[in-house]
């Protein structure tokens, strides 16, 4: 397909530039969008058109792409193997949403499981954009022809209206998009709300100890850790039906990197409080190099902005070809 590296597969991922990113962003997208860029051809996406499908101020959603432009740069995204531009700087994506909109029966659309969530918890603001924000991501990655998508578990039914959408389109049309798959992490693909071990941790949840922040300080994250909910039981053993202290055991495995078998031996006759002051250092010691280059970053003026754009200028005709071919069999051109 056009533009393609050759003999890679292409993936393609999208992260929204609303709030700050926080361990479940990072171990369930980013942290897998790093350590596999040389295997891939990658292209990443600020969406920060799906931002605005809840209301945002201006001001704040321009600086927060750029924030987190950089943020995905600390994080070790490498610009020689990777693109990363800014949604709305490719028309494409919008123009082609439309199309799919037209091919998405309004039932599959209405079983999103993600617009029903974000619509009870803001009901003063439920707008088609919510409802259609299925469709402009399947648009995101039909665009690029791409056939890997690393994301989180809550994605997982995005990417099955995608899959349908698209081959639903190739057989009715002609040949033109990639059936794309996800691919989702083994361990990280759902890190819960520290407060609130039953939901996702996610960036619109309110409470102060909900989510740690990969630019939280060692202040914080230790605050959080020991504020983490657990139970009345004792033991720091892996056991699923312990929600809050799964969560935090799952978080110390990937990070150390150490076998469930090892971990439980390391607290074997511990408690809690020893398990989480470990967790906090361990935590620490891993985010200091993503809060260091970060700062980093942030005192090169201009330079997030340049790169941003490069980004858009190198994948563009790959999203015109897409399009201009998605145009050409539906009979617009
Ligand atoms: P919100 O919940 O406020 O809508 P978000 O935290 O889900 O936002 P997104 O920008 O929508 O953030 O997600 C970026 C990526 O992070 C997606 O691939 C998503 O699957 C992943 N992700 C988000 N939350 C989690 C989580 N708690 N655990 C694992 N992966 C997650
Ligand atoms: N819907 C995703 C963000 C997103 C995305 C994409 C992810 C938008 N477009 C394309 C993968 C591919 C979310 O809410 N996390």
């Amino acid at each position: 397909m056009t533009g393609k590296i050759a003999g890679k597969r292409r993936v393609f991922s999208g992260i929204q530039p609303t709030g700050d990113i926080h361990l479940g962003n990072y171990l369930g997208a980013i942290k897998q969008w790093v350590e596999s860029q040389e295997l891939y051809d990658n292209i990443f996406c600020i969406v920060n058109s799906h931002a605005i499908t809840t209301r945002q101020d201006p001001a704040t959603l321009r600086a927060k792409s750029y924030e987190l432009g950089a943020m995905l740069l600390a994080c070790g995204i490498d610009m020689d193997k990777s693109s990363l531009f800014i949604q709305s700087e490719i028309d494409e994506h919008a123009a082609l949403a439309w199309i799919l909109d037209c091919n998405i029966p309004m039932g599959d659309m209405s079983r999103m499981t993600q617009f029903k969530d974000k619509s009870s918890k803001n009901p003063k603001n439920i707008n088609v954009g919510l409802f259609n924000y299925p469709a402009l991501m399947a648009a995101d990655i039909l665009l690029y022809q791409a056939s890997g998508v690393p994301v989180g578990e809550d994605q997982k039914q995005h990417l099955e209206l995608t899959r349908d959408v698209a081959t639903r389109f190739n057989r009715d049309f002609g040949e033109c998009f990639t059936i794309p798959e996800p691919i989702i992490p083994k361990i990280g693909a759902r890190v819960m709300g520290l407060d609130t071990p039953e939901s996702k941790m996610s960036k619109s949840a309110k409470g102060e100890n909900h989510a740690i922040f990969l630019l939280d300080s060692p202040e914080a994250i230790v605050r959080k850790c020991k504020k983490a909910v657990t139970d009345s039981q004792s033991g720091i053993i892996f056991d699923e039906s312990r929600a809050g202290l799964y969560n935090l055991l799952c978080i110390y495995e990937i990070f150390t990197q150490q076998s469930r078998a090892a971990i439980e031996a390391e607290f074997a006759g511990k408690g809690y409080g020893h398990f989480k002051a470990a967790l906090a250092e361990v935590l620490i010691d891993s985010l200091r190099p993503i809060r260091e280059n970060y700062a980093r970053l942030q005192r090169e003026g201009g330079y997030i902005e340049r790169i941003l754009q490069e980004g858009a200028d190198k994948v563009r005709p790959i999203a015109k070809a897409t399009y201009q071919r998605a145009k050409e069999l539906v009979g617009l051109v």
